[in-house]
């Protein structure tokens, strides 16, 4: 009989050397992986319920609401304010930091989500994912959690993951010591370990960006792009360009197969000038999977990781993937910098 390995068990085996370990943690990640299959199982069924398209609403990020994105982040929220071990969540779907309701225990861990990323695509049958990330809350927990203890900078994330809702529905996650892809064997029920400690290719062949945007690019970032279009690169002939619209899938594909994801600041809408990803939803847990799976993510210049966040949704560009490509693009910041001095 094939051996199988659980989630929790993976955990466990983790968390040996840790003998003191409270098993709060694998409470969390136990929860948040009932909620997934709870999405999950609405996702599978999208074309035949009443639940394709918006709501008619538009979100605390000036974007239209999917009822899915509504019914994900719904489900979230009401399985992960009871667990016990959460003394607040951020949800790039609320303006503000969710308190956990004095009813429930609380705890010193923050959960901070998307939802359903990649909503945009539900309606196409297009992969799409929950994105995820934990945090201890810093300091005494004796008054209410404030903002100050939610904007840490992601190098302090404790874990970091994301479910992927795809051609079969994985949850890839890291605690800080290798990045492990389970997948979902709906016989069972339980998420199955598949991918143990993933390693992204140091050089990759793909590059994923928008390119339709190039109007919108200043002209460092059209030359980082055309690197990867041109012969004049490390491979000596252009890289494959692939582009889902799907964060969650396309970084998953680069880190299955090598490659850089760009999403760079653009000048489409004054309103958001560095960018439409989002530090803390999106980037912040992207980059420790990719750095743990032995990749990068800057912002062009800086380790996404180190950045101080000063607000709950702040926006960054995004350079994340395979070392060597994402160092080229660095390279090409770097000179124009210099030139620029
Ligand atoms: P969302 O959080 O509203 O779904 O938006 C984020 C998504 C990412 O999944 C994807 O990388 C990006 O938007 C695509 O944006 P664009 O359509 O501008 O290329
Ligand atoms: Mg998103």
């Amino acid at each position: 009989m094939r051996q199988v390995t659980t989630v929790v068990e993976h955990l466990l085996l983790q968390q040996k050397e840790r003998p003191l370990a409270s098993g709060r943690f694998t409470r969390l990640l136990t929860e948040l992986i009932l909620a997934a299959k709870i999405i999950d199982r609405e996702v599978s069924k999208a074309g035949l319920l009443d639940v394709l398209g918006g709501t008619g609403e538009v979100n605390v990020q000036g974007e239209m609401v999917q009822k899915l994105d509504d019914f994900a982040n719904r489900v979230i929220i009401r399985r992960m304010e009871r667990v016990g071990v959460l003394c607040a969540m951020v949800s790039e779907e609320n303006a503000d930091v969710i308190e956990i309701p004095h009813q429930y225990p609380q705890g010193d861990y923050i959960l901070v989500f998307d939802p359903l990323d990649g909503s945009a695509n539900i309606d196409a049958n297009v992969s799409i994912g929950t994105i995820f990330s934990i945090y201890r809350r810093q300091g005494g927990s004796a008054t209410g959690v404030t903002l100050s203890d939610v904007l840490q900078k992601g190098s302090m994330q404790v874990a970091a993951g994301y479910f992927i809702y795809g051609s079969s529905t994985m949850l890839v996650y890291t605690t800080g010591n290798g990045v492990h892809g389970f997948t979902l064997d709906p016989s069972v029920g339980e998420f199955l370990l598949s991918h143990p400690d993933i390693r992204i290719p140091e050089q990759g062949k793909i590059y994923s960006v928008n390119e339709g945007y190039t109007p919108y690019w200043d002209p460092t970032t059209r030359k980082a792009v055309e690197y990867f279009r041109s012969c004049d690169n490390a491979l000596g002939r252009p890289y494959s360009l692939r582009y889902i619209g799907s964060l969650v899938s396309d970084i998953h594909r680069n880190l299955i197969y090598g490659g850089i994801f760009l999403y760079p600041a653009d000048c489409r809408d004054p309103k958001k000038p560095t960018g439409k990803l989002r530090l803390m939803c999106e980037a912040n847990p992207m980059a420790m999977i990719v750095e743990q799976a032995g990749g990068m993510a800057l912002d062009g210049r800086r380790r996404i990781l180190d950045i101080e966040p000063d607000e709950l949704h702040q926006r960054t560009p995004l350079v994340i993937g395979s070392k060597n490509d994402v160092l080229a693009v660095q390279r090409i910041y770097a000179e124009a910098d210099a030139e620029a001095r």
